[in-house]
């Protein structure tokens, strides 16, 4: 990224909450995507009001295809997080979001809600949803409100935290009122700061409004995946050292993450044991 699209990027995070940036994807990367997501969609729907019950989310995308793990790492998102985040930032959620048609809007949320730090505070993360399909006001285009990452937890009021927030019509005619829909060509990115409200659009369309949603948090926070159970340590081997750190193999210095005294990179070596495991079982 040119330094001036980055200094406007940086930017329109600050004072609005989120910046877009229209040609992210190659078109390459964007054919590669919908390959892969055509061939591994088709399982899975919604659990929840949230999930959507229309919704089909296929977590750990970044395990399945290297063009996610390119996706995950794209230098300009990786510059965009070294200016909001701290060294060793992580990767919390790595999914692809496919709303059918008749799904009903998301609640209204923002990402690192699950920090219970109070509001107005910095953000503890970065989300990027990355159009596959063109985003409309009517398939369900990401819907933001511009910036409520300034925000206190008084001003936004309702029950954001709960999760199912659509039953507070106050609440969600009040977010609506100040909110945007955002309209992307497939292959644009909206990148935004984690304490920003938004939610995925209701689809009135007859067809799938496709995403990627890779998410970073920082170094000290809880992810929301447990990539360490997800990504079999075979693949993990195969990335790269970004990949690695952001996967969790990499510590917030001096030592948080460290595994049994030792650098979490020492796991990926070959026929590693944990310490435990290297004891003779007691005769
Ligand atoms: O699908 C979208 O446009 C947004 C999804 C979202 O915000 C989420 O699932 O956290």
């Amino acid at each position: 990224m040119k330094a001036n699209k980055l200094t406007t990027a940086i930017g329109e995070i600050t004072t609005q909450g989120y910046t877009v940036i229209d040609d992210f994807l190659q078109p390459a990367q964007l054919k590669s995507v919908k390959a892969l997501l055509a061939r591994i969609n088709g399982q899975f729907l919604g659990r929840n009001n949230f999930e959507g019950g229309k919704t089909e989310r296929i977590y750990s995308l970044l395990a399945y295809d290297k063009v996610i793990q390119d996706i995950v790492e794209d230098a300009r998102i990786m510059a965009i997080c070294e200016a909001f985040l701290e060294d060793n930032f992580l990767l919390t959620t790595s999914q692809s979001i496919c709303i059918h048609p008749g799904e009903t809007p998301q609640p209204w949320h923002a990402d690192d809600v699950f920090y219970s730090i109070p509001r107005p505070r910095p953000m503890v993360g970065l989300s990027t949803v990355i159009a596959i399909d063109d985003f409309s006001a009517e398939n369900g285009g990401t819907e933001i409100v511009p910036g409520s990452h300034l925000w206190s937890d008084e001003k936004i009021g309702g029950d954001y935290r709960e999760g199912d927030n659509e039953r507070d019509s106050a609440f969600a005619e009040r977010m609506a009122s100040q909110s945007i829909a955002l309209e992307m060509p497939a292959g644009a990115c909206v990148v935004f700061a984690g304490n920003t409200l938004h939610r995925g659009g209701e689809n009135k369309s007859n067809g799938p409004r496709q995403a990627l949603s890779n998410q970073y948090c920082q170094p000290w926070a809880r992810t929301i995946e447990n990539f360490f159970l997800s990504v079999p340590r075979e693949l993990v081997r195969e990335m790269s050292p970004k990949l690695h750190s952001l996967l969790g193999y990499s510590v917030l210095s001096p030592f948080m993450g460290q595994v049994s005294g030792s650098h979490p990179l020492k796991t990926l070596e070959p026929g590693y044991l944990p310490p435990v495991s290297r004891l003779k079982p007691p005769c």
